[in-house]
Protein backbone atom coordinates (compact mmCIF):
# COMPACT_ATOMS: atom_id res chain seq x y z
CA UNK A 1 0.00 0.00 0.00
CA UNK A 2 1.29 3.30 -1.24
CA UNK A 3 1.23 6.34 1.92
CA UNK A 4 1.09 8.97 -0.34
CA UNK A 5 -0.30 9.02 -4.39
CA UNK A 6 -0.05 12.67 -4.80
CA UNK A 7 2.13 14.43 -6.62
CA UNK A 8 3.03 17.66 -8.94
CA UNK A 9 4.46 17.40 -12.81
CA UNK A 10 5.02 20.83 -13.93
CA UNK A 11 6.04 22.17 -17.78
CA UNK A 12 7.34 25.49 -18.30
CA UNK A 13 7.37 25.77 -22.18
CA UNK A 14 8.60 28.90 -23.03
CA UNK A 15 8.80 30.12 -26.42
CA UNK A 16 10.26 33.45 -26.77
CA UNK A 17 10.60 35.70 -30.27
CA UNK A 18 8.46 33.63 -32.26
CA UNK A 19 5.93 35.88 -33.64
CA UNK A 20 3.10 32.90 -33.63
CA UNK A 21 1.34 32.59 -30.50
CA UNK A 22 1.46 28.58 -30.59
CA UNK A 23 0.54 26.43 -27.64
CA UNK A 24 2.11 23.10 -26.97
CA UNK A 25 0.94 19.77 -25.55
CA UNK A 26 3.12 19.28 -23.11
CA UNK A 27 3.71 15.39 -23.97
CA UNK A 28 6.56 14.86 -21.26
CA UNK A 29 4.73 15.48 -18.45
CA UNK A 30 1.44 13.89 -19.81
CA UNK A 31 3.30 11.04 -20.62
CA UNK A 32 4.63 10.58 -17.19
CA UNK A 33 1.40 11.43 -15.47
CA UNK A 34 -0.32 8.36 -17.81
CA UNK A 35 2.09 6.29 -16.73
CA UNK A 36 1.81 7.06 -12.70
CA UNK A 37 -1.78 7.23 -13.24
CA UNK A 38 -2.09 3.89 -14.49
CA UNK A 39 -0.25 2.25 -11.42
CA UNK A 40 -1.83 4.23 -8.96
CA UNK A 41 -0.54 7.73 -8.24
CA UNK A 42 -2.72 11.07 -8.55
CA UNK A 43 -0.49 13.21 -10.63
CA UNK A 44 -1.40 16.83 -10.41
CA UNK A 45 -0.31 18.58 -14.11
CA UNK A 46 0.63 22.39 -14.49
CA UNK A 47 1.35 23.80 -17.58
CA UNK A 48 2.78 27.54 -17.06
CA UNK A 49 1.73 27.92 -20.60
CA UNK A 50 -1.99 27.64 -19.74
CA UNK A 51 -2.30 28.22 -16.26
CA UNK A 52 -1.87 31.65 -15.67
CA UNK A 53 -2.67 30.59 -12.16
CA UNK A 54 0.51 28.05 -12.08
CA UNK A 55 2.20 29.86 -8.88
CA UNK A 56 -1.05 29.74 -6.92
CA UNK A 57 -2.09 26.48 -7.95
CA UNK A 58 1.59 24.96 -7.53
CA UNK A 59 1.61 26.83 -3.96
CA UNK A 60 -1.63 25.40 -2.77
CA UNK A 61 -0.89 22.03 -4.15
CA UNK A 62 2.41 21.92 -1.96
CA UNK A 63 0.17 21.94 1.09
CA UNK A 64 -0.62 18.35 0.21
CA UNK A 65 1.14 15.60 1.38
CA UNK A 66 2.73 14.67 -1.81
CA UNK A 67 5.42 12.25 -2.82
CA UNK A 68 7.97 14.34 -5.38
CA UNK A 69 7.38 17.69 -7.59
CA UNK A 70 8.46 17.35 -11.29
CA UNK A 71 9.71 19.58 -13.32
CA UNK A 72 10.50 19.10 -17.42
CA UNK A 73 12.50 21.80 -19.51
CA UNK A 74 14.32 21.54 -22.44
CA UNK A 75 17.00 23.53 -22.47
CA UNK A 76 16.42 27.34 -23.78
CA UNK A 77 14.13 29.84 -22.51
CA UNK A 78 11.95 27.16 -20.35
CA UNK A 79 14.89 26.90 -17.94
CA UNK A 80 13.92 30.20 -16.40
CA UNK A 81 9.98 29.52 -15.10
CA UNK A 82 11.51 25.95 -13.58
CA UNK A 83 13.59 27.36 -12.22
CA UNK A 84 11.11 30.01 -10.13
CA UNK A 85 9.34 27.13 -9.26
CA UNK A 86 11.86 24.82 -7.69
CA UNK A 87 12.59 28.50 -5.97
CA UNK A 88 9.26 28.28 -4.36
CA UNK A 89 8.86 24.59 -3.83
CA UNK A 90 12.33 24.95 -1.86
CA UNK A 91 10.82 27.91 0.32
CA UNK A 92 7.39 26.47 0.68
CA UNK A 93 8.80 22.67 1.28
CA UNK A 94 12.16 22.31 1.58
CA UNK A 95 11.34 19.15 2.26
CA UNK A 96 10.46 17.83 -0.68
CA UNK A 97 11.95 15.80 -3.18
CA UNK A 98 12.59 17.20 -6.42
CA UNK A 99 13.28 15.64 -9.91
CA UNK A 100 14.08 17.55 -12.74
CA UNK A 101 13.76 15.62 -15.85
CA UNK A 102 13.29 16.22 -19.89
CA UNK A 103 16.02 17.07 -22.33
CA UNK A 104 17.62 19.52 -20.24
CA UNK A 105 18.57 17.49 -16.98
CA UNK A 106 19.79 14.57 -19.13
CA UNK A 107 22.41 16.83 -20.92
CA UNK A 108 23.43 19.43 -17.97
CA UNK A 109 22.56 16.26 -15.07
CA UNK A 110 25.94 17.32 -12.98
CA UNK A 111 25.38 21.71 -13.07
CA UNK A 112 21.54 21.19 -12.02
CA UNK A 113 22.92 18.74 -9.16
CA UNK A 114 25.82 20.72 -7.64
CA UNK A 115 23.49 23.96 -8.02
CA UNK A 116 21.19 22.37 -5.72
CA UNK A 117 18.26 22.64 -8.18
CA UNK A 118 17.40 19.00 -7.87
CA UNK A 119 17.28 16.63 -5.91
CA UNK A 120 17.12 13.64 -8.33
CA UNK A 121 17.73 13.82 -12.37
CA UNK A 122 16.09 11.68 -14.80
CA UNK A 123 18.13 11.16 -17.96
CA UNK A 124 16.44 10.15 -21.14
CA UNK A 125 12.89 8.39 -21.13
CA UNK A 126 11.44 9.00 -17.81
CA UNK A 127 8.78 6.43 -17.31
CA UNK A 128 11.10 3.42 -16.47
CA UNK A 129 12.41 5.87 -13.50
CA UNK A 130 9.79 8.05 -12.34
CA UNK A 131 7.69 5.17 -11.27
CA UNK A 132 10.15 3.04 -9.21
CA UNK A 133 11.69 6.59 -7.83
CA UNK A 134 7.97 7.72 -6.36
CA UNK A 135 7.24 4.52 -5.12
CA UNK A 136 10.49 4.68 -3.23
CA UNK A 137 9.91 7.79 -1.95
CA UNK A 138 5.97 7.18 -1.19
CA UNK A 139 7.35 3.99 0.81
CA UNK A 140 9.21 6.89 3.01
CA UNK A 141 7.87 9.18 5.85
CA UNK A 142 7.38 12.39 4.85
CA UNK A 143 10.35 14.85 5.04
CA UNK A 144 12.14 11.22 5.46
CA UNK A 145 15.80 11.43 4.12
CA UNK A 146 17.11 10.06 0.94
CA UNK A 147 16.33 6.22 0.06
CA UNK A 148 19.47 4.34 0.58
CA UNK A 149 21.79 4.56 -1.80
CA UNK A 150 21.51 0.64 -2.96
CA UNK A 151 17.83 1.08 -2.93
CA UNK A 152 18.25 4.14 -5.80
CA UNK A 153 20.85 2.30 -7.93
CA UNK A 154 17.77 0.17 -8.88
CA UNK A 155 15.80 2.69 -10.81
CA UNK A 156 17.19 3.00 -13.96
CA UNK A 157 18.57 6.53 -16.08
CA UNK A 158 18.74 8.15 -12.35
CA UNK A 159 21.65 10.73 -11.75
CA UNK A 160 21.90 11.66 -7.88
CA UNK A 161 24.97 13.11 -6.04
CA UNK A 162 26.52 11.09 -3.91
CA UNK A 163 29.59 11.31 -1.78
CA UNK A 164 31.65 14.01 -3.48
CA UNK A 165 30.34 13.05 -7.03
CA UNK A 166 27.46 11.79 -8.86
CA UNK A 167 26.05 8.17 -9.40
CA UNK A 168 24.75 7.57 -12.91
CA UNK A 169 22.18 4.48 -11.99
CA UNK A 170 22.14 2.20 -15.63
CA UNK A 171 20.36 3.32 -18.46
CA UNK A 172 17.32 1.79 -20.12
CA UNK A 173 15.37 2.68 -23.12
CA UNK A 174 11.14 2.74 -23.11
CA UNK A 175 8.86 0.14 -25.37
CA UNK A 176 6.08 2.30 -26.28
CA UNK A 177 3.67 -0.86 -26.70
CA UNK A 178 4.37 -1.66 -22.60
CA UNK A 179 3.02 1.88 -21.94
CA UNK A 180 -1.15 2.69 -21.25
CA UNK A 181 -2.18 5.06 -24.03
CA UNK A 182 -1.69 8.54 -23.67
CA UNK A 183 -4.16 10.43 -21.92
CA UNK A 184 -5.29 13.93 -22.63
CA UNK A 185 -7.60 14.07 -20.21
CA UNK A 186 -5.06 15.00 -17.74
CA UNK A 187 -4.78 18.38 -19.60
CA UNK A 188 -7.70 18.86 -21.85
CA UNK A 189 -5.94 19.79 -25.14
CA UNK A 190 -8.77 21.64 -26.11
CA UNK A 191 -6.80 24.50 -23.60
CA UNK A 192 -4.23 24.61 -26.17
CA UNK A 193 -6.29 25.61 -29.01
CA UNK A 194 -5.23 29.31 -30.23
CA UNK A 195 -7.45 31.36 -32.46
CA UNK A 196 -5.32 30.04 -35.36
CA UNK A 197 -3.90 26.52 -34.09
CA UNK A 198 -6.32 23.75 -33.21
CA UNK A 199 -2.89 21.09 -32.85
CA UNK A 200 -2.70 18.25 -30.94
CA UNK A 201 0.90 16.58 -30.74
CA UNK A 202 1.42 12.85 -30.33
CA UNK A 203 4.61 10.71 -30.09
CA UNK A 204 4.05 7.38 -32.01
CA UNK A 205 8.37 6.77 -31.29
CA UNK A 206 10.76 7.49 -28.70
CA UNK A 207 14.51 7.89 -29.63
CA UNK A 208 16.58 7.91 -32.85
CA UNK A 209 19.29 5.96 -34.04
CA UNK A 210 21.18 8.47 -36.33
CA UNK A 211 24.05 10.16 -34.79
CA UNK A 212 23.64 13.49 -35.84
CA UNK A 213 26.39 15.65 -33.95
CA UNK A 214 24.42 18.84 -33.25
CA UNK A 215 21.35 16.97 -31.73
CA UNK A 216 20.44 16.57 -28.44
CA UNK A 217 18.69 12.96 -29.18
CA UNK A 218 21.92 10.64 -29.34
CA UNK A 219 22.86 11.52 -25.56
CA UNK A 220 19.38 11.74 -24.39
CA UNK A 221 17.75 8.69 -25.82
CA UNK A 222 21.20 6.95 -26.36
CA UNK A 223 19.84 6.03 -30.04
CA UNK A 224 17.38 3.14 -29.19
CA UNK A 225 14.59 3.27 -31.33
CA UNK A 226 11.53 2.30 -29.96
CA UNK A 227 8.34 2.39 -32.19
CA UNK A 228 4.71 1.91 -31.37
CA UNK A 229 2.95 -0.44 -33.59
CA UNK A 230 1.24 0.39 -36.83
CA UNK A 231 -2.49 -0.32 -34.87
CA UNK A 232 -1.41 1.45 -32.10
CA UNK A 233 -0.84 5.07 -34.13
CA UNK A 234 -4.30 4.22 -35.96
CA UNK A 235 -6.27 3.89 -32.43
CA UNK A 236 -4.59 6.68 -30.94
CA UNK A 237 -5.44 9.56 -33.74
CA UNK A 238 -8.96 8.04 -34.27
CA UNK A 239 -8.94 8.72 -30.64
CA UNK A 240 -7.53 12.40 -30.46
CA UNK A 241 -9.76 13.02 -33.55
CA UNK A 242 -13.08 11.57 -32.02
CA UNK A 243 -12.57 12.91 -28.58
CA UNK A 244 -10.72 16.73 -29.69
CA UNK A 245 -11.17 17.36 -33.77
CA UNK A 246 -8.04 18.94 -33.85
CA UNK A 247 -7.16 20.57 -37.16
CA UNK A 248 -3.62 18.98 -37.03
CA UNK A 249 -1.99 15.99 -34.97
CA UNK A 250 1.48 16.59 -34.77
CA UNK A 251 3.27 13.42 -34.77
CA UNK A 252 6.76 15.10 -32.91
CA UNK A 253 8.62 11.55 -32.93
CA UNK A 254 12.15 12.69 -32.95
CA UNK A 255 11.65 11.01 -36.59
CA UNK A 256 8.84 9.22 -37.32
CA UNK A 257 10.46 7.85 -40.85
CA UNK A 258 13.14 5.57 -38.97
CA UNK A 259 11.42 2.58 -40.64
CA UNK A 260 9.98 3.63 -44.08
CA UNK A 261 7.86 0.37 -43.82
CA UNK A 262 6.39 1.15 -40.87
CA UNK A 263 4.88 4.54 -42.11
CA UNK A 264 4.05 2.83 -45.52
CA UNK A 265 2.38 0.21 -43.30
CA UNK A 266 0.55 3.27 -40.91
CA UNK A 267 -0.55 4.97 -44.22
CA UNK A 268 -2.56 1.71 -45.16
CA UNK A 269 -3.87 1.21 -42.00
CA UNK A 270 -5.45 5.12 -42.40
CA UNK A 271 -6.51 4.74 -45.50
CA UNK A 272 -8.37 1.67 -44.74
CA UNK A 273 -10.07 3.17 -41.82
CA UNK A 274 -11.09 6.17 -43.56
CA UNK A 275 -8.58 8.54 -41.97
CA UNK A 276 -9.98 12.35 -42.55
CA UNK A 277 -7.72 13.86 -39.76
CA UNK A 278 -4.63 16.02 -41.44
CA UNK A 279 -1.34 14.62 -39.62
CA UNK A 280 2.00 17.02 -39.93
CA UNK A 281 5.12 14.23 -38.71
CA UNK A 282 9.33 14.93 -38.83
CA UNK A 283 11.15 12.54 -41.19
CA UNK A 284 14.54 12.43 -42.52
CA UNK A 285 15.24 13.33 -46.41
CA UNK A 286 16.47 10.17 -46.71
CA UNK A 287 14.01 8.08 -45.36
CA UNK A 288 11.57 9.92 -47.64
CA UNK A 289 13.90 8.97 -50.95
CA UNK A 290 13.56 5.42 -49.72
CA UNK A 291 9.71 5.59 -49.11
CA UNK A 292 9.34 7.09 -52.82
CA UNK A 293 10.91 3.75 -53.53
CA UNK A 294 8.18 1.62 -51.95
CA UNK A 295 5.20 3.95 -52.16
CA UNK A 296 3.82 6.72 -54.48
CA UNK A 297 3.99 9.91 -51.58
CA UNK A 298 0.13 10.70 -53.11
CA UNK A 299 -0.75 7.74 -51.15
CA UNK A 300 0.73 9.49 -47.88
CA UNK A 301 -1.07 12.04 -48.63
CA UNK A 302 -4.17 10.51 -48.98
CA UNK A 303 -3.46 8.69 -45.98
CA UNK A 304 -3.75 12.16 -44.04
CA UNK A 305 -0.06 13.15 -44.03
CA UNK A 306 -0.18 16.62 -45.15
CA UNK A 307 2.96 18.42 -43.84
CA UNK A 308 6.37 17.06 -43.16
CA UNK A 309 8.79 18.76 -41.19
CA UNK A 310 12.55 18.11 -42.41
CA UNK A 311 15.64 19.26 -40.70
CA UNK A 312 17.86 19.32 -43.30
CA UNK A 313 20.48 21.39 -42.21
CA UNK A 314 22.78 22.67 -45.00
CA UNK A 315 23.44 22.64 -48.18
CA UNK A 316 27.33 21.64 -48.44
CA UNK A 317 27.65 17.77 -48.57
CA UNK A 318 31.17 18.76 -46.69
CA UNK A 319 29.37 20.10 -44.09
CA UNK A 320 26.83 16.97 -43.80
CA UNK A 321 29.87 14.58 -44.30
CA UNK A 322 32.47 16.06 -41.73
CA UNK A 323 30.84 18.67 -39.48
CA UNK A 324 27.14 17.43 -39.03
CA UNK A 325 27.80 13.69 -39.66
CA UNK A 326 24.34 14.10 -41.15
CA UNK A 327 24.82 10.45 -42.97
CA UNK A 328 22.58 12.12 -45.89
CA UNK A 329 23.21 13.66 -49.41
CA UNK A 330 22.02 16.97 -50.03
CA UNK A 331 20.58 15.67 -53.23
CA UNK A 332 18.19 13.85 -50.97
CA UNK A 333 16.92 16.71 -49.73
CA UNK A 334 16.30 17.98 -53.15
CA UNK A 335 14.65 14.82 -54.35
CA UNK A 336 12.46 14.47 -51.15
CA UNK A 337 11.08 18.40 -51.19
CA UNK A 338 10.34 17.79 -55.29
CA UNK A 339 8.61 14.78 -54.38
CA UNK A 340 6.65 15.50 -51.15
CA UNK A 341 5.46 18.91 -53.15
CA UNK A 342 4.36 16.68 -56.42
CA UNK A 343 2.33 14.38 -54.06
CA UNK A 344 0.87 17.81 -52.46
CA UNK A 345 2.50 17.42 -49.52
CA UNK A 346 4.03 20.56 -47.46
CA UNK A 347 7.30 20.72 -46.63
CA UNK A 348 8.86 22.66 -43.66
CA UNK A 349 12.30 22.02 -44.19
CA UNK A 350 14.98 23.74 -41.61
CA UNK A 351 18.03 25.18 -41.77
CA UNK A 352 21.16 25.84 -39.17
CA UNK A 353 24.06 28.36 -40.05
CA UNK A 354 27.18 28.94 -39.05
CA UNK A 355 28.22 25.61 -37.55
CA UNK A 356 31.61 25.78 -36.56
CA UNK A 357 33.57 25.42 -39.65
CA UNK A 358 31.54 26.22 -42.15
CA UNK A 359 32.69 28.53 -44.97
CA UNK A 360 30.73 31.17 -47.07
CA UNK A 361 31.16 28.93 -49.70
CA UNK A 362 29.44 26.33 -47.94
CA UNK A 363 26.80 28.58 -46.39
CA UNK A 364 26.33 30.06 -50.02
CA UNK A 365 25.60 26.17 -51.27
CA UNK A 366 22.88 26.36 -48.14
CA UNK A 367 21.26 29.34 -49.46
CA UNK A 368 20.98 27.98 -53.03
CA UNK A 369 19.59 24.96 -51.42
CA UNK A 370 17.20 27.20 -49.67
CA UNK A 371 16.48 29.28 -53.14
CA UNK A 372 15.97 26.07 -54.83
CA UNK A 373 13.26 24.57 -52.56
CA UNK A 374 11.63 28.10 -52.46
CA UNK A 375 10.57 28.07 -55.64
CA UNK A 376 8.09 24.54 -54.65
CA UNK A 377 4.56 25.21 -54.26
CA UNK A 378 3.97 24.03 -50.58
CA UNK A 379 7.83 24.79 -49.14
CA UNK A 380 8.08 26.88 -46.25
CA UNK A 381 11.35 27.24 -44.57
CA UNK A 382 12.73 28.19 -40.93
CA UNK A 383 16.35 29.24 -40.31
CA UNK A 384 17.90 28.93 -36.84
CA UNK A 385 21.79 30.24 -36.11
CA UNK A 386 23.87 27.68 -34.65
CA UNK A 387 23.80 27.09 -31.18
CA UNK A 388 26.00 23.68 -29.07
CA UNK A 389 23.58 22.41 -26.81
CA UNK A 390 24.88 20.93 -23.82
CA UNK A 391 26.65 17.03 -24.19
CA UNK A 392 26.12 16.95 -28.01
CA UNK A 393 28.93 15.73 -29.86
CA UNK A 394 29.59 19.36 -31.37
CA UNK A 395 29.55 20.60 -27.69
CA UNK A 396 31.96 18.26 -26.55
CA UNK A 397 34.21 18.33 -29.95
CA UNK A 398 34.55 22.68 -28.61
CA UNK A 399 34.69 22.12 -25.18
CA UNK A 400 38.14 19.69 -25.94
CA UNK A 401 39.32 22.40 -28.00
CA UNK A 402 38.39 24.63 -25.07
CA UNK A 403 36.08 26.87 -27.03
CA UNK A 404 33.34 26.69 -24.63
CA UNK A 405 34.22 27.26 -20.70
CA UNK A 406 31.53 25.21 -18.96
CA UNK A 407 32.69 26.65 -15.49
CA UNK A 408 31.16 30.04 -16.29
CA UNK A 409 28.11 28.31 -17.63
CA UNK A 410 25.58 28.23 -14.59
CA UNK A 411 22.07 26.46 -14.83
CA UNK A 412 20.16 29.50 -15.21
CA UNK A 413 22.96 31.04 -18.59
CA UNK A 414 20.93 27.96 -20.36
CA UNK A 415 17.89 29.42 -20.52
CA UNK A 416 19.16 31.97 -23.38
CA UNK A 417 19.90 28.98 -25.40
CA UNK A 418 17.23 29.96 -28.36
CA UNK A 419 17.99 29.05 -31.76
CA UNK A 420 14.84 31.33 -33.27
CA UNK A 421 16.62 34.79 -32.32
CA UNK A 422 17.79 37.39 -29.95
CA UNK A 423 21.39 38.21 -29.17
CA UNK A 424 23.42 34.82 -27.69
CA UNK A 425 25.81 35.62 -25.34
CA UNK A 426 25.92 32.00 -24.60
CA UNK A 427 27.44 31.37 -28.06
CA UNK A 428 27.15 34.06 -30.40
CA UNK A 429 29.14 32.55 -33.08
CA UNK A 430 30.96 34.12 -35.74
CA UNK A 431 29.48 37.78 -35.93
CA UNK A 432 30.47 38.82 -39.34
CA UNK A 433 29.91 35.39 -41.23
CA UNK A 434 26.00 35.77 -39.20
CA UNK A 435 25.66 39.25 -40.93
CA UNK A 436 26.45 37.89 -44.24
CA UNK A 437 24.15 34.83 -43.29
CA UNK A 438 21.25 37.52 -42.76
CA UNK A 439 21.91 39.12 -46.09
CA UNK A 440 21.72 36.06 -48.03
CA UNK A 441 18.41 35.53 -45.85
CA UNK A 442 16.94 38.71 -46.45
CA UNK A 443 17.42 37.98 -49.99
CA UNK A 444 15.66 35.00 -50.30
CA UNK A 445 12.94 36.55 -48.29
CA UNK A 446 12.51 38.95 -50.59
CA UNK A 447 12.26 36.34 -52.74
CA UNK A 448 9.76 34.53 -51.54
CA UNK A 449 8.13 36.80 -48.69
CA UNK A 450 5.20 33.83 -48.37
CA UNK A 451 7.75 30.90 -47.72
CA UNK A 452 9.63 32.59 -44.29
CA UNK A 453 6.31 32.68 -41.72
CA UNK A 454 8.84 33.88 -38.92
CA UNK A 455 10.11 36.85 -39.59
CA UNK A 456 12.68 36.54 -36.01
CA UNK A 457 14.08 33.80 -38.13
CA UNK A 458 16.75 36.36 -39.14
CA UNK A 459 17.54 37.29 -35.43
CA UNK A 460 18.61 40.70 -34.00
CA UNK A 461 22.45 41.19 -34.10
CA UNK A 462 22.15 43.56 -31.06
CA UNK A 463 24.05 42.62 -27.75
CA UNK A 464 20.98 41.93 -25.04
CA UNK A 465 21.25 44.68 -22.83
C1 LIG B 1 7.50 19.41 -29.68
C2 LIG B 1 8.90 20.01 -29.60
C3 LIG B 1 9.01 21.33 -29.22
C4 LIG B 1 7.82 22.15 -28.79
C5 LIG B 1 7.42 21.79 -27.35
C6 LIG B 1 8.60 21.46 -26.48
C7 LIG B 1 8.37 20.69 -25.20
N1 LIG B 1 8.94 21.17 -24.13
O1 LIG B 1 7.72 19.70 -25.12
C8 LIG B 1 8.34 23.61 -28.98
C9 LIG B 1 7.95 24.11 -30.33
C10 LIG B 1 7.92 24.59 -27.91
C11 LIG B 1 9.84 23.38 -29.01
C12 LIG B 1 10.71 24.42 -28.85
C13 LIG B 1 12.09 24.27 -28.83
N2 LIG B 1 12.74 23.13 -29.08
CO1 LIG B 1 11.89 21.45 -29.47
N3 LIG B 1 11.22 19.77 -29.90
C14 LIG B 1 10.04 19.25 -29.89
C15 LIG B 1 10.08 17.79 -30.35
C16 LIG B 1 9.69 17.78 -31.82
C17 LIG B 1 9.25 16.79 -29.56
C18 LIG B 1 9.36 16.89 -28.03
C19 LIG B 1 8.32 16.01 -27.39
O2 LIG B 1 7.21 16.41 -27.14
N4 LIG B 1 8.65 14.76 -27.13
C20 LIG B 1 7.72 13.79 -26.54
C21 LIG B 1 7.81 13.73 -24.99
C22 LIG B 1 7.00 12.55 -24.47
O3 LIG B 1 9.14 13.54 -24.67
P1 LIG B 1 9.91 14.43 -23.60
O4 LIG B 1 9.31 15.75 -23.45
O5 LIG B 1 11.35 14.35 -23.92
O6 LIG B 1 9.66 13.65 -22.23
C23 LIG B 1 10.20 12.41 -21.94
C24 LIG B 1 11.60 12.47 -21.29
O7 LIG B 1 12.37 13.57 -21.71
C25 LIG B 1 11.34 12.48 -19.82
N5 LIG B 1 10.97 13.71 -19.14
C26 LIG B 1 10.58 14.90 -19.63
N6 LIG B 1 10.28 15.74 -18.64
C27 LIG B 1 10.46 15.09 -17.48
C28 LIG B 1 10.27 15.50 -16.16
C29 LIG B 1 10.52 14.58 -15.13
C30 LIG B 1 10.30 15.01 -13.73
C31 LIG B 1 10.99 13.29 -15.44
C32 LIG B 1 11.25 12.33 -14.38
C33 LIG B 1 11.19 12.89 -16.79
C34 LIG B 1 10.92 13.79 -17.78
O8 LIG B 1 10.23 11.62 -19.73
C35 LIG B 1 9.34 11.84 -20.83
C36 LIG B 1 8.72 10.52 -21.19
O9 LIG B 1 9.71 9.56 -21.50
C37 LIG B 1 11.59 17.46 -30.15
C38 LIG B 1 12.09 16.52 -31.20
C39 LIG B 1 12.49 15.22 -30.66
N7 LIG B 1 13.69 14.88 -30.88
O10 LIG B 1 11.75 14.55 -30.00
C40 LIG B 1 12.29 18.82 -30.23
C41 LIG B 1 13.42 19.10 -29.26
C42 LIG B 1 12.96 18.62 -27.91
N8 LIG B 1 13.50 20.56 -29.27
C43 LIG B 1 14.69 21.00 -29.20
C44 LIG B 1 15.04 22.37 -29.22
C45 LIG B 1 16.50 22.68 -29.43
C46 LIG B 1 14.08 23.35 -29.09
C47 LIG B 1 14.37 24.84 -28.91
C48 LIG B 1 15.40 25.12 -27.86
C49 LIG B 1 14.77 25.36 -30.27
C50 LIG B 1 14.86 26.83 -30.40
N9 LIG B 1 14.55 27.21 -31.57
O11 LIG B 1 15.24 27.58 -29.57
C51 LIG B 1 12.98 25.41 -28.53
C52 LIG B 1 12.97 25.74 -27.03
C53 LIG B 1 11.73 26.32 -26.51
C54 LIG B 1 11.58 26.07 -25.02
N10 LIG B 1 12.62 26.04 -24.26
O12 LIG B 1 10.51 25.87 -24.53
C55 LIG B 1 15.68 19.87 -29.05
C56 LIG B 1 16.08 19.69 -27.59
C57 LIG B 1 17.44 20.24 -27.26
C58 LIG B 1 17.59 20.41 -25.80
N11 LIG B 1 18.80 20.25 -25.35
O13 LIG B 1 16.69 20.69 -25.07
C59 LIG B 1 14.87 18.67 -29.63
C60 LIG B 1 15.28 17.31 -29.09
C61 LIG B 1 15.09 18.67 -31.14
C62 LIG B 1 16.47 18.21 -31.51
N12 LIG B 1 16.58 17.03 -32.03
O14 LIG B 1 17.44 18.89 -31.35
N13 LIG B 1 10.15 22.09 -29.22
Amino acid sequence: MLERRKLVLLSTIAVVDRNDEALWTPLGILALGTALADVGFEPVLIDTQVDADWEQRLRSALRDDLVLFGVSTLTGPSIEGALDAIAIVREVRPDLPVVWGGYHASLAKEAILREGWADYVVRGVGEPAIIPLARLLAAAPAGASRPDMSDLRRVPNLTVRHEDGFVDTHTVAQNLDDLPPMDYSLIDPIRYYTPGRRNISYISSYSCPWRCSYCAEPMHTIRKWRPQGPQRVLDAVHQIRTAYRPDFIDLVDPNFSSSPPRVVQIAQLLTAAGNDQPLACNMRATDVVRLTEMTDLRVLRDAGFARVFLGLESGSQAMLNSVLKKDSQVEHARIACRKLDEAGIEQFSSFIHDFPGETDEDNEQTAELARELGELQHNKQFHHFFIPFPATDLYNQLLARSEIDPSKLRVRDWARANTYGGWQALWPGRRDFRERVLHRLEALRAEFPEKFSYPQTVPEMQPET
